[in-house]
Formats: C-alpha cells, sequence, structure tokens
C-alpha cells in the first residue's frame, strides 16, 4: 500500500509541490491530503496539463499533474502539440490513476482504456513508473531527474485501491434543505412522459438512475447511461434531440458540466424546445470523493440566458419541486433547471451493464 503523506514528501523532496488535476477516485485519499493552497482543480484534464505547462512556464518547476486514465484522451493534445520534444519541451510529472489495470476485473468503461494505458504511454514517449507500495518511491527520484534533465514528460501510473486512507474524505457543509438527488430522480421520474428520453452523467447520477428503474415501477421515459465520455452528455443529448421529435432531457452534473463547458454554446444555441437540461448541482465531483468545483462563482441563469436557453428555473428547496418539474417538462420552451442537491448519494448503488441492450431500448421510437 502507499501512504499518501509519504508521497507528498517524496515528491517535495524532489522539487515538486504544484498540484493541479481532475479528481479522480483512484487517487481521492492522496487528493484529500494535498495542501490546499497548491491544489488547483482543472475542468478537464487538456487543461490541467494546460496549466502545468503555465505554472513551468513562470516558475520552471515541475508540477504534478493528476488524473484518471479515462481523461488521458483529453491531455493528449496539449501533451503532443505544446509540451512534446519536439514542440516546446516542456517536463511534465503526471499522476495517472489507473482504473481497468489488467486483471482488476472494473467496470466495461474502463476496460479498454485500462489495458491500453501502458501502451499510450509509450507511443507518446512518456517514460512512466508503476507505484504499488511506498518503497517505490525510492524510483521517483530518477524519474522526475530524467524528465528534468531530458525535458519530457514522465508519469506515475497507481492502480485501484492501492493508496491508504489517512484522512476522512472533506465533504462540503451541508445545506439542509437542498433535496437529494436520489429523492429528485424520483420525483421526475414519476413526471417523466411515457416516450421522453433520458441521458444522464457519468457517476452516482446514472447510478442512482439505474436503481431506481431496478427499485421501482417507474417505466416512464427510457435512459441512456453516459458510463464514460464525462463531460459530453449534453451533446450526445443535442445530436439525439436535433433529429428525434422526442423530448429529450439531460441530467448533467456540475464536474460534467464544466468539463467542456463550450460545448453547451451548441446545445443553447442550437437545441429546439425538446431539448430540456437538468443540472444535479451539488458543487464538487461527488462521485469520485466530493472535490469541489467553482460552479458556485457562476451566475447559472445569466450564462444559460446568454447561451439562448429561454426558461432558467431554479430548485433550492424542497417546496414546490413536483410543481417545478411539471412546469419544466411542460414548457414550449429551450429550458435549463438548476437543481441544488445535498452531496449525499444512496449506498450500495448496482452499476448498469448490459450497454448493448440499455442502447437497443433507448433506439426504439426515436422517431
Ligand atoms: C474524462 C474523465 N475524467 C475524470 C473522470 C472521473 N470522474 C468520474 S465521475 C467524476 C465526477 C463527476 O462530477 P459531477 O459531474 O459534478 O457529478 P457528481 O459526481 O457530483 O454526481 C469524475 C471526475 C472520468 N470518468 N472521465
Amino acid at each position: 500500500m502507499i501512504n499518501p503523506i509519504k508521497l507528498i514528501i517524496s515528491l517535495k523532496n524532489n522539487g515538486v509541490d504544484q498540484f493541479v488535476g481532475v479528481p479522480d477516485s483512484v487517487l481521492k485519499h492522496f487528493l484529500s491530503v494535498i495542501p490546499e493552497k497548491k491544489n488547483f482543480i482543472s475542468n478537464n484534464e487538456g487543461s490541467a496539463v494546460a496549466y502545468g505547462i503555465g505554472h513551468y512556464l513562470s516558475t520552471k518547476k515541475l508540477p504534478l499533474i493528476y488524473m484518471q486514465n479515462s481523461g488521458l484522451g483529453n491531455a493528449i493534445n496539449p501533451l503532443i502539440s505544446i509540451a512534446h520534444k519536439k514542440v516546446y519541451s516542456i517536463p511534465l510529472l503526471l499522476l495517472i490513476g489507473w482504473r481497468g489495470s489488467p486483471n482488476s476485473n472494473d467496470e466495461p468503461q474502463h476496460q479498454a482504456q485500462g489495458e491500453v494505458t501502458k501502451s499510450f504511454l509509450k507511443l507518446l514517449g512518456i517514460k512512466f513508473m508503476i507505484l504499488n507500495q511506498d518503497k517505490d518511491m525510492s524510483k521517483i527520484k530518477n524519474l522526475v531527474n530524467y524528465a528534468k534533465k531530458n525535458k519530457k514528460t514522465v508519469a506515475i501510473l497507481i492502480k485501484n485501491n492501492k493508496i491508504k486512507k489517512i484522512l476522512k474524505t472533506k465533504k462540503k457543509k451541508e445545506n439542509k434543505s437542498y433535496i437529494k438527488r436520489f429523492n429528485f430522480l424520483e420525483k421526475f421520474l414519476k413526471n417523466i412522459g411515457k416516450k421522453d428520453k433520458i441521458i444522464s452523467t457519468t457517476g452516482y447520477t446514472s447510478r442512482e438512475l439505474y436503481q431506481l428503474r431496478l427499485n421501482k415501477e417507474l417505466n416512464n421515459g427510457k435512459d441512456f447511461y453516459m458510463v464514460g465520455g464525462m463531460g459530453h452528455t449534453s451533446n450526445v443529448a443535442l445530436g439525439y434531440a436535433l433529429n428525434s421529435k422526442r423530448k429529450v432531457v439531460v441530467l448533467d452534473g456540475d464536474g460534467s458540466l464544466l468539463m467542456h463547458l463550450g460545448s453547451m454554446v451548441n446545445c443553447g444555441v442550437l437545441a429546439k424546445k425538446n431539448y430540456k437540461y437538468v443540472l444535479l448541482n451539488n458543487s464538487c465531483h461527488e462521485s469520485v470523493g466530493s472535490q469541489k468545483t467553482l460552479i458556485d462563482k457562476v451566475n447559472l441563469k445569466k450564462l444559460s440566458n446568454a447561451i439562448g436557453f429561454e426558461n432558467y428555473i431554479e430548485v433550492k428547496n424542497r417546496k414546490d419541486v413536483d410543481k417545478k418539474i411539471k412546469f419544466f417538462l411542460r414548457s414550449n420552451k429551450k429550458s435549463f433547471m438548476n437543481v441544488k442537491i445535498m452531496n449525499e448519494s444512496k449506498s450500495h448503488l448496482k452499476r448498469p451493464k448490459n450497454f448493448l441492450k440499455i442502447k437497443e431500448t433507448f433506439i426504439k421510437d426515436s422517431q
């Protein structure tokens, strides 16, 4: 096992003390011990690499850029076209949570990525080490020196369940008047039309929605769970909604919305009245350890309005939730609903697995 405090110390001893990245469940016990002032939470892994590049340009110090391996796709562009030896040759240290590592029996959405993670790094010319236990930390020195000397990106891979839990994962202070996601979703499913379509985001939102489908007789509407492709829920829904007469509801999270915020402009500008966007807003990445997002600094009413949503509905407490859901779903306008939810999910949630069947059921009756 890896002691995360020792890891912080080992990195510091090698001159690495600035952390930037997108939270990940594999790394959550490490992320919870990073000094807050030294941690910059990015919206997507490409932006994290970009921030790291900027940090190097101003300090000449190697930043640590953390991410889940599913975010490597986002990171590759700035890694290969800016930081790469053939361009600006900027040394960076990546810390990658390795979901789906061979024999780990991880969820389907992590398997393909897990299998190719090492090959990806090799193809990119990124030297890496696998950190399995404290004594492997002695190899960090060599890796960092290699990065500095050759002005190249290097990486540390960590498999799931390897980091010891030292601190309790910090939870944001709860506003007790907010509704729980599960309760909101239950009310939502009671109001949704038989033929409506739901596209739900990565993490607990899809899992709770799926659980509700298993537990209860709530059969109206058909779901497409975005178990991967975080941040792309709104555009999968846009691609569907522009080509179907069905009402399409997006169930998104604030981490997911921020990950590719730019793509929301297309939804606001181009979507028609059959497009309904719901933000399940807990101001954090709850599914991977409740690390904060900056969503509370954003005026979502102004933002949604500025990009073309005609209705903005806010749910801040449990009062009138049903009424607001009805109004939202029946409205003849392109609508954005901001639901402030508690940072709390049901435990022991099942995970959707039978994706081909889910897809077939969703596709049926699309026109
Ligand atoms: C590209 C990518 N980066 C990181 C992750 C890991 N991840 C899974 S869920 C999640 C948090 C999502 O946050 P939010 O959308 O606010 O939903 P919440 O977890 O709060 O319900 C993260 C970071 C991922 N799946 N894909």
